[in-house]
């Protein structure tokens, strides 16, 4: 119910907010401590860092609010098209120093909380690390956001609060323990609980059919339980501009009603412990990456969050002036992040057939006018597919939905192919076998305007080789450009201003503004001081200040002392055997016997080296779990020889998560970004890197081709076979022609040996079996082993890492080549990737805010 407009007194309220939070540093400190205590309850003489930090908290949500209040209705003003991107993943990373940023407080606070007599950086660590996603895929919806933000458009995420975010990854003895991420503690203060934006979600049920009021012929889905998704809204703030934007995420809740039969029948304790049950709809993330597990909970996830998202974005549409439904596509564009909320295809036909009583032909064309579908992976074991069995009792006016889609589809495809063409069951939504599933990849093209891989390479492996049947049908009916590529990014705001403060300095210092953190083709201007002797020696401070803080964190995280000036080689990512930490960890081992090799003498010639490696492993991924052991083990046994721990150091870093990322990344040399060709869709971790000056020793493999177009092949360590190779060297080890470099050998025969298993029979069993099936000693007849070739590219990985060591051994050199890569990295922008976004799929055009707005 509304409030009475003539017995409140709007006006005066008006009034009263009709002024800005004030943000010189004396008002900063002000709202700091009445937060503190009226917020808080803590008294000004008894407080904890924590406390300050959830204080500090406040005082930005108080502005951010202002911001996103004003936003939202200036899009509702202005009748904007609006963008909203479907994800069930988003890896934000901490809020607070970004939100500082973003707001251009930094000054502000900075001063405020130096006159307080606290150190801001110290409150940022109180800060929980929000991860409600696994990797990659999530961690791009995050950059997304910050860049939608940033370039005024109106564009809202949507997904799920998980009350679990990614677990907490413990090294035990070298092993992998996960422990459950309860991240929201005590609460979020960046978050705002909307108890009053619920909607509900049936699950389960049947489906009858009916008459409506008007005596029309009509379908019921009912029964089944029924969920409440309940809204949390994250304030989104761009960098620049006044417009803040929304990220909406779902909470399951017990719904709203009560069921009074069920009371009356004296099952009250049954009936509340079923509501209960709701709530675990949205307890916990799935610790997948790159993989799906066919879990009924899983789908329920995606149902759930899709279903509340379409109800939310329909309920804002027809809240319009005047609306028509065939102006739906003029108002509204939807990306699906991945197959993950595919069930939208579905889900909109039923919103718009049975409830909003659209004629399916129309539905139809105004779903697929406004859905879009974007593909992260080509990896077979990635592509979702559900049982029919399991749609159809927990969907089942879904199942119908898909059915009758199916139907028209195949008709359509045997008019133009014949009745029997291959390309039929290729298309067809339904893969037929002994469990009859439904392929949520053909589900999401067919639904789709448009279709987009996330690099160039993996764009054009989508066309040839994952959907080629798909890609025939768009050219046969003159739409080619169906499926369009749009190259993945980063956003510099969080990944080079935030993370690296001293390199923002320096940016900003040489081009005379920040202009280069929304517009980074500006850092090309930095290109003509990259043989300047005075930059150099700021740009070696820089990477010397984020090393120094590397290793405060590698003497927290692992207990080890690294020397500052080796060379600072990274691994950090998810832990997948396509990525091959297997390899790089044997070409450790290969290194550390040259050096054992070596006199005194000699190795006081060599590069010193630290290697650090990091990544969670699904927690059912037994091979992964074993990779994670021999590295420990590897460290253990390298960084105690008095012999060679001067010369090489191996570590692996626990819990890598976004806010070590942000430690790590700055203080690089060299990452590795080593799948085998074809295999990653695009990785945006090597885009961090350079950014930060790092140089990458990598595969001709997702982003790093484009990178290398962009910064010259000098600025890059380039190995391994390429895409078009990959067949014929897997067909040739098949046929039993995989030799194996003799050096390669030296390294497996030391871990037969035992040399790494610390006398545990258990770890030593478990790292011959690694060796064995990368030499394909099983089973006859399956050729299963080197799935992913280290053996053949070996002896490239070694040339390409001899090369990184004659690079680094001058210095000027080295430098230059980091300064013209770090400065060259325009096209890896959110912001870039984004306006394509906007420009291409989504046809969202800036709403910026004034600031006279109130
Ligand atoms: O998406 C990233 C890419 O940069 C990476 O190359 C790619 O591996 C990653 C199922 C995934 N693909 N698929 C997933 C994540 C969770 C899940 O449950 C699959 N992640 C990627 C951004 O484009």
């Amino acid at each position: 119910e509304e409030v009475d407009g003539d017995k409140v007194k709007l006006e005066k309220l008006w009034k009263l907010m009709d002024t800005y939070e004030p943000n010189d540093p004396e008002s900063i400190q002000k709202s700091f401590a009445r937060h503190l205590e009226y917020s808080l309850a803590c008294t000004r003489f008894n407080f904890t860092m924590e406390d300050a930090y959830r204080a500090a908290g406040l005082v930005l949500r108080d502005r951010l609010l202002e911001s996103l209040n004003d936003t939202n209705d200036y899009y509702r003003k202005m009748d904007v098209k609006r963008g909203y991107y479907l994800s069930a993943e988003y890896l934000i990373g901490r809020h607070m120093q970004n939100a500082i940023a973003n707001l251009d407080l930094e000054q502000p606070f900075k001063e405020a909380f130096i006159g307080l007599g606290m150190e801001l950086e110290e409150l940022f660590h109180e800060e929980a690390d929000p991860a409600l996603g696994n990797g990659g895929l999530g961690r791009l919806a995050a950059c997304f956001l910050d860049s939608m933000a940033t370039l005024s458009l109106p564009c809202w995420g949507y997904g799920i609060r998980y009350s679990y975010g990614m677990f907490k990854q413990e090294i035990q003895n070298g092993r992998q323990v996960e422990c459950p991420d309860f991240w929201i503690g005590d609460g979020c203060p960046f978050e705002i609980p909307r108890p009053d934006i619920t909607y509900p979600v049936r699950l389960y049920g049947e489906v009858t059919h009916g008459e409506d009021e008007k005596g029309n012929w009509c379908v019921n889905w009912v029964g089944g339980e029924i969920v409440q998704a309940m809204a949390y809204d994250n304030p989104i703030p761009g960098f620049d501009t006044y417009n803040t934007n929304n990220l909406r995420l779902w909470r399951a809740c017990p719904s709203k009603e009560f069921d009074l039969d069920m009371f009356s029948a004296a099952a009250y304790a049954d009936s509340v412990e079923s509501r209960r049950k709701a709530e675990d709809l949205s307890a916990v993330l799935y610790p997948n990456d790159a993989t799906y597990e066919g879990k009924e909970l899983r789908l329920r996830q995606q149902y759930f969050f899709v279903s509340a998202s379409l109800q939310d974005l329909l309920r804002d549409f027809i809240k319009r002036p005047n609306y028509k439904w065939s102006e739906l596509p003029e108002k509204v564009a939807v990306q699906m992040n991945d197959t993950h909320p595919t069930i939208a295809v579905a889900e909109m036909m039923r919103l718009l057939v049975d409830v909003m009583h659209v004629h399916w032909e129309e539905a139809w064309d105004l779903t697929t006018k406004c859905l879009n579908y974007t593909n992260h992976t080509v990896m077979p074991e990635a592509l979702e597919k559900w049982p029919v069995e399991m749609i159809e009792r927990m969907l089942p006016r879904h199942l119908q939905i898909i059915g009758e889609l199916n139907l028209r589809w195949i008709k359509d495809l045997q008019k133009k192919y014949g009745d029997h063409s291959p390309v039929i069951s290729a298309l067809s939504i339904f893969e037929e076998g002994d469990i009859k599933k439904i392929r949520m990849g053909n589900l999401a093209i067919m639904g789709a305007n448009k279709v987009n891989g996330v690099a160039a390479i993996h764009t054009e492996i989508i066309k040839k080789e994952t959907f080629p049947e798909f890609y025939k049908y768009c050219c046969d009916i003159g739409k080619p450009d169906k499926i369009v590529n749009m190259t993945n990014g980063v956003t510099p705001r969080r990944w080079v201003h935030c993370a690296n403060p001293a390199l923002s300095a320096i940016f900003t210092k040489y081009l005379g503004s920040h202009e280069w953190l929304t517009d980074m083709t500006k850092l090309k201007g930095m290109l003509k001081f990259k043989e300047d002797s005075k930059l150099h020696s700021e740009w070696m401070e820089m990477k010397r200040e984020c090393k120094a803080k590397l290793a405060a964190f590698v003497k927290e995280k692992c207990d080890l002392d690294i020397d500052q000036d080796a060379l600072i080689d990274i691994q950090i990512k998810r832990i997948h055997e396509y990525k091959r930490q297997l390899m790089n960890i044997l070409y450790v081992i290969h290194r550390y016997q040259e050096l054992k090799k070596k006199s005194p003498g000699e190795r006081e010639k060599t590069q010193k080296r630290v290697v650090l490696i990091g990544g969670k492993a699904a927690s059912a991924y037994v091979n992964a779990k074993i990779i994670i052991k021999l590295i420990s083990n590897v460290g253990k046994v390298i960084n105690k020889d008095p012999d060679t721990s001067k010369y090489l150091k191996v570590a692996f870093v626990p819990n890598y998560c976004v806010s070590a990322a942000q430690v790590m990344i700055p203080a690089s040399d060299i990452s590795e970004h080593i799948s085998t060709a074809g295999t990653e869709a695009s990785g945006t971790s090597n885009m961090k890197f350079v950014m930060n000056g790092g140089l990458i020793v990598g595969t001709m493999d997702g982003a790093n081709i484009e990178i290398r177009e962009e910064c010259g092949e000098d600025t890059m360590f380039i190995f391994g076979c390429l895409e078009h190779q990959v067949a014929d060297i897997a067909a040739k080890a098949k046929s039993g022609h995989y030799p194996i470099d003799s050096r390669l050998q030296a390294v497996f025969q030391a871990i037969r040996n035992g040399d790494f298993s610390h006398g545990e029979p258990e770890a030593q069993a478990e790292f011959c079996s690694l060796v064995d099936r990368l030499c394909n000693i099983q089973a006859a007849g399956t050729w299963d082993g080197d799935k992913y070739l280290v053996i053949s590219d070996f002896p490239s990985f070694i040339d390409a890492q001899a090369r990184v060591d004659a690079t680094y051994a001058d210095k000027a050199k080295w430098c230059k080549l980091s300064i013209q890569a770090a400065s060259s990295m325009a096209k890896f922008s959110t912001d870039r990737t984004i306006k394509e976004y906007a420009e291409v799929i989504w046809g969202v055009k800036p709403a910026v805010r004034p600031l006279e707005d109130r």
